[in-house]
């Protein structure tokens, strides 16, 4: 496909633009329903685009805002895939990638609908686990619930903690809309909204990770990757692995965070979560180094990095849970530590945005004018490196040419911090550049392809996941984002072995379900 562009479409006021391998003076935008020509227009450039090594014509029609379904249409190139433009557009796509959180649950069945299949599978894992690798013997303590973390069936705390993270960032920054979405879950109708619910699903789980002294189990995991078979088929044993100290603070971020979205729904919980999350900060106190967990014996995902930044996360929603003036102090220095800086490019081995996003919009008093207003400004010029980035970047990729394991999961987590930027200024571009990362990841990119299952043009049909490849159906399990090229922006294949490019993971989605949050509407 060489005109490529957001395949699941565009809201009425956003720029849309398409981006063509090939050259055309004029294009025009034709309605699908009766082939009337409703826009046409003059191409611009041509671009190079480095990382494809390719000239790119960019047909804009953002003038277009009329709802409706349309294609573009090049003389001599051809016709693009038909796309949206409404004010709807994110909602059925938000709905797909966080009920794919639901069909991810471990201990318990699932059964979802779409595209006319049905994608189910019997309760799992019912034994998890054993403390054999713990010091506790071939004996069972209940580690049950959570969701599955990729395609593989595993269940991580580390990468629970920025799937978690980035969830609740949603709901602080989107959550009176989110409020209203139905999930159709097992819980909807219940005392929770639907999306806190099936947040809740892992809170229940990660609850159980806990150990007496307050540390945390890095992971529940069988010792090797098993095959492509369903989950309730896997009958290999599966163990708790070693506590580190990443996972406890993640865990403390985690709870305490949750707490304060739960808190008007479910006060209990609330302070269930609270107390875990500060008999976890009190194991960090006495362990004040980064102990990585004891992972030998085991040959599945690892997940082990450095812990300064969880510690950051850890201290900044405890403390914006309880207003706790030493937790607060203990939480500037840690900022300072680091010159109030982001990262440009966050994922499950540095949460430290998490943290400083948390202390950048508090509403609670005592914090240092000096140092917030270094933190505001950094923000803003993470924000605006970004936006620049995907500029230059011939498919206005927020992530410019940086490829690798799991690179369109970052692509759409850009987009945390160019919400944050937009909340702070209201500058459009910043929200023309999450805009632009959705476009990205649902066609506008080299393949000319939607990288999530189930929804856009030629979605991928060959995920790595174990479900997918262990079921009756053709189509893959829907709503998930595959993990992209990695060597180079040509290099996804859209192959079920490809574990590299086509897998498809709990963190990835969440940033996913962040990005799409944004523009929902009820
Ligand atoms: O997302 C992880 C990526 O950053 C790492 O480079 C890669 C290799 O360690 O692992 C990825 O995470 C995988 C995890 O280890 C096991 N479950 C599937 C995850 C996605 O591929
Ligand atoms: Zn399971």
């Amino acid at each position: 496909m060489q005109i490529r562009l957001n395949t699941i479409g565009y809201l009425p006021s956003a720029p849309k633009r398409a981006s063509v391998a090939g050259s055309f003076s004029r294009f025009r935008v034709v309605r699908v329903k009766d082939g009337k020509t409703v826009y046409s227009g003059e191409a611009e450039g041509p671009i190079t685009n480095a990382d494809t090594d390719e000239q790119l014509t960019i047909a804009d029609f953002s003038a277009l805002k009329t709802p409706g379904e349309y294609r573009l249409e090049i003389p001599g190139i051809g016709s693009s895939p038909p796309f949206r433009i409404g004010a709807d557009v994110y909602n059925f796509a938000f709905y797909t990638a966080t009920r794919a959180m639901y069909l991810w649950r471990c201990g318990t069945a699932v059964s979802g609908k779409h595209g006319g299949d049905t994608f189910a599978h019997a309760a799992c894992h019912l034994q998890d686990a054993y403390m054999d690798y713990v010091g506790g013997g071939n004996v069972r303590r209940d580690a049950t619930g959570g969701w599955h973390d990729a395609g593989d069936y595993n269940k991580y705390v580390v990468n629970a903690g920025v799937t978690v993270g980035v969830m609740l960032r949603a709901w602080e920054d989107f959550g009176s809309r989110l409020r209203r979405v139905r999930l159709n879950i097992p819980e909807s109708g219940g005392k929770l909204p639907d999306y806190l619910a099936e947040i809740k699903w892992e809170m229940d789980w990660l609850l159980k990770m806990q150990a007496d002294n307050g540390s945390v189990y890095h992971k529940v995991s069988t010792l090797r990757f098993g095959g492509f078979i369903l989950p309730e088929q896997e009958k290999e044993p599966r163990y708790y692995a070693g506590w580190s100290t990443a996972a406890t603070a993640d865990f403390v971020a985690m709870t305490a965070g949750f707490a304060r979205a739960v808190k008007p729904y479910d006060p209990e919980y609330a302070n269930r979560c609270l107390q875990a999350a500060q008999k976890g900060w009190r194991f960090l106190q006495q362990n004040p180094r980064n102990i990585p967990a004891d992972l030998r014996g085991f040959f599945t995902g690892a997940y082990q990095s450095d812990d300064t930044d969880d510690r950051l996360w850890a201290v900044a929603e405890l403390w914006e849970s309880t207003g706790d003036r030493a937790l607060l102090r203990d939480l500037e220095e840690r900022i300072r530590a680091y010159q109030g800086q982001f990262e440009p490019v966050f994922d499950w081995g540095n949460v430290r945005n998490l943290g400083m996003l948390v202390y950048l919009f508090s509403r609670k008093g005592g914090r240092d004018p000096k140092l917030l207003a270094q933190v505001k400004e950094n923000l803003l010029s993470v924000a605006d490196g970004i936006v620049r980035t995907a500029k230059a970047h011939g498919y206005a990729r927020p992530l410019g040419s940086l490829y690798y394991w799991g690179c369109n999961g970052a692509v759409a987590r850009q987009t945390v911090l160019l919400y944050a930027a937009y909340r702070l200024t209201k500058k459009p571009e910043y929200l023309h550049t999450v805009l632009d990362a959705l476009n990205h990841l649902f066609g506008r990119n080299y393949f000319g392809r939607s990288f999530v299952t189930g929804l856009g043009y030629q979605p991928p049909m060959r995920p790595h996941d174990r479900r997918s490849g262990g079921d009756k159906v053709d189509a893959p399990w829907p709503g998930y984002l595959v993990g992209g090229a990695e060597r180079g922006a040509k290099d996804w294949r859209d192959e079920e072995a490809d574990y590299r490019t086509n897998e498809i993971a709990i963190n990835w989605n969440a940033a996913l379900i962040y990005a799409l949050a944004a523009f929902v509407s009820v």
